[in-house]
């Protein structure tokens, strides 16, 4: 659960932050007026089905039922809480919380469920941390994808490279080609080792003043950098396969924790694959930050970026302009997407 021992100061701060908030936000689904002066603001800090806990102003965790047909709920978002008789408990005076709206958010990351469907992952986001790790092998296809989404909500992208204290003859080249292209393309690398305890200070510091989200792949160890940089929080690291070096979906749900220095970071269930949801080409162009100052300047315009002559991309990735596994991962983000519509 979320840390409370915030200074005094940063109570009163995020209190008036929040205050402020409530009047200037639109609420979201608002289907019903409702009484304002008998609610209070929280965000979530985890949400499980039909239930979530939400920590309020004054910095306390309370349980939350949730008022039906409100929609995407998820970890991150703020929520206006009423507190209501519980009228089936026998005991006069026991109340329950309900969550009766979501208030208007900076973003929303969703990614794709089964059968297609969007699937809320964390709301009002600052920051994306791509969590890699010598085991499980990186997969800089799937990098790429959450490089898109973060371009495109917009938050700030960050690469952590954990385990280096596994790297080996094998394996200390594909780190180093990972921080050497994602550092060309102007995204930070963050190296960390848990088991070492390099890098944790750094990653620290990146993660003060807004809320971070960690995501990649499971075992790659994003509740174990939590963990790390939280110690008294009682948070379930679990085991990789020997074999494989793959997780075994040890994070169930996305959760909330606050940091020294006003930094909120959330850590979420690793994943097998991630696909954003794009609503356009031009999305999947503005993911990618390197490929995209080419856009417009092929000779037709448009240019499939394919076997057309005069393509200013191919010619980038034939001056060394642009990295030709940077354009490849775009051109295959592309064809999923034409291949979906
Ligand atoms: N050698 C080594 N092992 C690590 C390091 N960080 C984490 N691990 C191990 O990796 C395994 C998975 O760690 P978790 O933190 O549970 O990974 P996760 O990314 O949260 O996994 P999910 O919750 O399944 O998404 C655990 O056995 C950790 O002890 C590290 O820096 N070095
Ligand atoms: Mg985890
Ligand atoms: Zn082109």
């Amino acid at each position: 659960m979320a840390k409370r021992k915030l200074s005094k100061q940063q109570q009163r701060r995020i209190a008036s932050q929040q205050k402020n908030k409530i009047k200037d936000d639109q609420l979201q689904n608002n289907k019903s007026p409702i009484d304002e002066s008998s609610t209070q603001t929280a965000r979530v800090v985890s949400h499980h089905g039909r239930q979530l806990f939400a920590e309020t102003e004054d910095l306390e965790i309370i349980k939350c039922k949730i008022r039906q047909n409100l929609g995407d709920i998820a970890c991150g978002d703020h929520v206006l809480v009423q507190q209501t008789q519980e009228k089936t408990q026998l005991q006069a005076g026991d109340t329950q919380n309900v969550v009766v709206a979501i208030k208007q958010r900076t973003n929303l990351l969703l990614k794709t469920g089964f059968a297609g469907a969007t699937k809320p992952v964390a709301a009002n986001i600052g920051q994306i941390l791509i969590v890699t790790a010598i085991r499980p092998k990186p997969n800089p296809y799937l990098i790429d994808r959450y490089l898109t989404a973060a371009e495109n909500l917009p938050a700030k992208a960050l690469l952590v490279i954990n385990k280096i204290d596994l790297i080996d003859s094998a394996t200390q080249q594909i780190a180093e080609d990972l921080t050497s292209l994602y550092q060309s393309i102007g995204y930070r690398v963050i190296s960390t080792s848990i088991k070492q305890n390099i890098g944790i200070d750094e990653l620290s510091e990146a993660l003060s003043n807004t809320t971070s989200i960690l995501v990649g792949l499971s075992g790659v160890g994003k509740s174990s950098i939590v963990k790390a940089i939280l110690p008294k929080e009682e948070i379930k690291i679990g085991e990789t396969s020997e074999a494989s070096g793959e997780g075994k979906h040890t994070t169930t749900v996305s959760a909330l924790y606050h940091l020294k220095d006003s930094g909120i970071i959330i850590d979420s269930p690793g994943v097998r694959d991630f696909t954003p949801i794009n609503k356009s080409q031009d999305e999947i162009t503005h993911g990618f930050i390197d490929v995209r100052q080419f856009n417009g300047a092929c000779k037709f315009s448009n240019c499939s970026h394919q076997n057309e002559p005069g393509c200013a991309m191919k010619q980038a990735v034939s001056d060394g302009r642009l990295n030709e596994q940077r354009f490849n991962n775009y051109l295959r983000l592309l064809k999923e997407f034409n291949e979906k519509e």
